[in-house]
C-alpha cells in the first residue's frame, strides 16, 4: 500500500479556547503545533490563522508570517484555507492563495453547516480554481456533500481543474454527507479514476473513519478543527497526539508514513514548489 498522507488540521475557524484550551492560535503557537505534528507523522498542514484576538481571518499577512515560520520548523505541504469561517465574505477567502501556496482548499458546494449556510455557489467556485491555477496552486477539493464530486467533474471539463484530483471527504458536519462507512465507501466509489482521497470524520468519527481510510487506501485529516477530544470525554492534550494515534495505528496496520517529499509525489506538487510563498 502507499504511504500515508497524514493532513494536521491544526486550528480550524469554529474551534475556540473553550473547546480545547490548548488550541493554538498565534502564529508562533501554530507554527510549534505544526512542528510537532510534522515530528509525529503529519506531511500536511490544512492552515487556517486567527487574528490577535483569535478570531479566524483570511488576512494575507497573518497567513504569510504563520507560513514563514512553519517553513523554519518543518517540510510539511502546507494548504491554506479558502473557507475560512462560515460567514467569511466571498472576497477575503482567497487572500491566502495570492501567496503562492503549494496547495489551497476547494469547496465545490453550498452545504448546511450546523445552523448556519457554508456558502460555495458555482461562479465563486469557479472564480476560485482560476485564482488557483493563476497563482500555480493545487486544489484539495473539499467535500462536505455527495454532490460537490460532480461539480468538481464539472470545473475539470472546464478545464479549471486538472486530473487526477485530490478529495478531502469531510464527513459528519451537521447538513453534511452522514458519518458513516457506506456513505464512504459510496464517496469513494463516486470519485474520477485516478483520483487520491483523505478523510476527516468530524468529533467521534474521526478515529473509526480513520482507520478505514488507512484500510481502504486512501489519506487521513485529524486535527483540532475537527475533533478536539482523545476519547469520550478526555481532550486531546495536542494535535501531535491525534496525529501520532494515526501513525501508529498505520504501522500497525502495515501501511508506511508518508514523509513531505512522498505526499508531495502522490499529491503531485512539484518538489520545486517547496518553501511554498513566492
Ligand atoms: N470553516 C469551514 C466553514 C476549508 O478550510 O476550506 C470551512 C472550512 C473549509 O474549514
Ligand atoms: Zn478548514
Amino acid at each position: 500500500m502507499k504511504p500515508l498522507v497524514i493532513t494536521a488540521a491544526l486550528v480550524g475557524a469554529e474551534t475556540t479556547r473553550e473547546h480545547n484550551p490548548n488550541l493554538p492560535l498565534t502564529p508562533q503557537e501554530i507554527a510549534a503545533a505544526a512542528a510537532e505534528a510534522c515530528a509525529a507523522g503529519a506531511s500536511l498542514i490544512h492552515l487556517h490563522v486567527r487574528d490577535t484576538d483569535g478570531r479566524p481571518t483570511q488576512s494575507r499577512q497573518v497567513f504569510a508570517e504563520t507560513i514563514a515560520l512553519i517553513r523554519e520548523r518543518c517540510e510539511a505541504i502546507i494548504q491554506v484555507s479558502t473557507g475560512g469561517a462560515v460567514g467569511t465574505p466571498a472576497s477575503e477567502r482567497l487572500a491566502p492563495v495570492t501567496l503562492g501556496p503549494e496547495m489551497a482548499t476547494l469547496t465545490c458546494g453550498t452545504v448546511n453547516f450546523g445552523d448556519d449556510v457554508f456558502h460555495n455557489p458555482l461562479p465563486l467556485i469557479i472564480e476560485f480554481a482560476r485564482a488557483m491555477q493563476e497563482h500555480g496552486v493545487r486544489p484539495e477539493v473539499e467535500v462536505f456533500d455527495s454532490g460537490a464530486v460532480a461539480t468538481a467533474a464539472r470545473l475539470v471539463e472546464m478545464g479549471l481543474l486538472e486530473p487526477p484530483l485530490h478529495f478531502d471527504l469531510v464527513m459528519g458536519v451537521p447538513g453534511g454527507v452522514p458519518p458513516t462507512a457506506q456513505h464512504l465507501m459510496c464517496l469513494v466509489q463516486s470519485l474520477p479514476d485516478g483520483s487520491t482521497w483523505t478523510v476527516a470524520g468530524i468529533g467521534r468519527h474521526e478515529l473509526p473513519l480513520g482507520t478505514l481510510a488507512i484500510v481502504l487506501g486512501g489519506h487521513v485529516r485529524v486535527g483540532f478543527e475537527d475533533n478536539v477530544f482523545y476519547s469520550r470525554g478526555v481532550l486531546a492534550e495536542s494535535n501531535a497526539q491525534l496525529v501520532a494515534r494515526i501513525a501508529r495505528l498505520a504501522r500497525e496496520l502495515g501501511r508506511p508514513v508518508a514523509t513531505p517529499d512522498q505526499a508531495r509525489e502522490m499529491l503531485r506538487i512539484p518538489v520545486a514548489k517547496r518553501g511554498g510563498v513566492v
